[in-house]
């Protein structure tokens, strides 16, 4: 067998690299998060999600991927950066979470890449998992020292906080492992209590069924309860992070203001106006349900429902679209947002709608934002 290249050889290529902490944990099984997993889909607490959950033996046991496996060098890699503020709205707007501006993975796995190569050219094998259904990389990233476990589940780096991606590099190579991290919450439970949805019920545990991240990654209709809650995100959630005094670092933003600032929205009409190729092109980075372009719409209807500007004729000319779209699940979210923007007026012509779901949809009562019933539009008026 080779002798492994030093460990502070590996962390030096990785941190020259990109990443921003490298750690090392043992390849074996990770029974507790096993037993996390299968207890959590027995509650259905994990809403019908694959991912790691799909097998969880196999994301819980790295030799399933490389049987002689022996370390996991786990990296991670930030994507903080400040954000713009968006004082001045003229179009309806939809936020994405700081994660999702940028190809963070990419950048992460380049990093990674090149531990594998040098573990490569040492004669070990090497195989990067980055935000793969093969490893729960939260714990690996635990167990390899490079953080804890917030309540939020997040996990956060001591003195940075949570706004990192993780990943590892899978080796038959052998390295002597990292010591967990100690908990660095103490009693504070700022993430539970911010959360819109009251999506976490304890510490450490997270009800994906009202996660708004995961709602605006999940098939089907976005629920009800949830529409309103959703404000303007169109991608992804922060406020379990933002609301978390680790990851206030005022000092970091100082030092940091030198880059540029992160675009954070989206104009809602891009959407709503454009085609499927269009669609996956400019927003086929991120996770859309079988990567059918009528979710990220679903979501734009929610959000452009949601607007906190009166309807503008263009918005007027998009509801009245989307209401007559041959999908009956865009139809019935646009009479949503046709309500909440108080464009009632609009749904007439929808009386006899002979989807089910569209006549569920007219018969839910929908808090307005707007009352455009006495307002003299001729764009609603024309039905
Ligand atoms: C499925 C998934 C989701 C789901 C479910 C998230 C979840 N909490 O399980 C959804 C779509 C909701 C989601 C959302 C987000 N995700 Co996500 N997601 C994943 C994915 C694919 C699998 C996660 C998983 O296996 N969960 C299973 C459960 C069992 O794990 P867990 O919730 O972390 O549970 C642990 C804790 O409960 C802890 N624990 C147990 N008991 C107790 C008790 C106490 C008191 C405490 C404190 C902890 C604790 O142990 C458990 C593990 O054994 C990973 C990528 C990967 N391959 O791992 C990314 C990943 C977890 N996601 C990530 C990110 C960035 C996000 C978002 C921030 C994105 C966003 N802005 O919208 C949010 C954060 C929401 C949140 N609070 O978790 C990063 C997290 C990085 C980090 N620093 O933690 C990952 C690792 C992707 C990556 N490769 O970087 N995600």
């Amino acid at each position: 067998m080779p002798t492994p290249p030093p460990l502070s050889k590996i962390q030096a290529i990785g941190l020259r690299n990109g990443l921003d902490s490298v750690g090392v944990a043992r390849a074996e099984i990770f029974q507790s998060t096993l037993e996390d997993l299968q207890s959590r889909k027995s509650k259905g607490l994990h809403a019908g999600m694959a991912f790691t959950y799909k097998n969880p033996e196999r994301s819980t046991n790295p030799k399933k991927t490389m049987e002689d496996g022996e370390s996991l060098i786990v990296g991670a890699r930030s994507y903080w950066k400040p954000q713009k503020k968006n004082d001045s709205l003229t179009q309806p707007m939809g936020r994405v979470a700081l994660y999702a501006q940028q190809d963070h993975y990419m950048k992460l796995r380049e990093g990674l890449e090149t531990i594998a190569t040098e573990l490569s050219r040492s004669g070990f094998k090497a195989r990067v998992l980055v935000d793969d259904n093969a490893l729960v990389d939260r714990e690996a990233a635990y167990r390899a020292g490079i953080g804890w476990y917030g309540k939020n589940t997040n996990l956060l780096i001591p003195k940075r906080g949570s706004w990192f991606v993780l990943g590892s590099v899978l080796t038959n190579a052998q390295y002597q492992i990292n010591e967990p991290a100690s908990d660095g919450c103490g009693t504070c439970t700022k993430c539970i209590s911010s959360c819109p949805t009251n999506a976490i019920p304890s510490a450490g545990v997270l009800d994906a069924n009202r996660c708004l991240a995961w709602l605006l990654q999940q098939e089907g209709d976005f629920p009800i309860e949830f529409r309103t809650l959703l404000e303007d995100r169109i991608y992804g959630c922060d406020d379990c992070q933002e609301s978390c005094p680790a990851n206030k670092f005022e000092e970091r933003l100082q030092n940091e203001s030198k880059q540029s600032l992160g675009g954070a929205t989206v104009p809602i009409h891009e959407i709503l106006e454009n085609d499927d190729e269009y669609l996956l092109s400019e927003f086929g980075q991120w996770y859309i349900p079988k990567r059918d372009p009528r979710y990220l719409r679903r979501n734009a209807l929610i959000v452009l429902g949601n607007s906190q500007l009166p309807p503008s004729p263009k918005t007027i000319k998009t509801i009245k679209r989307w209401l007559s779209d041959s999908d009956e699940m865009l139809r019935g979210h646009a009479v949503w947002a046709a309500k909440r923007l108080g464009l009632e007026k609009l749904l007439r012509k929808l009386e006899n709608d002979p989807s089910l779901s569209v006549q569920r949809e007219l018969s839910y009562k929908v808090k307005r934002n707007f009352d455009q019933k006495n307002c003299k539009n001729e764009l609603i008026g024309g039905g």
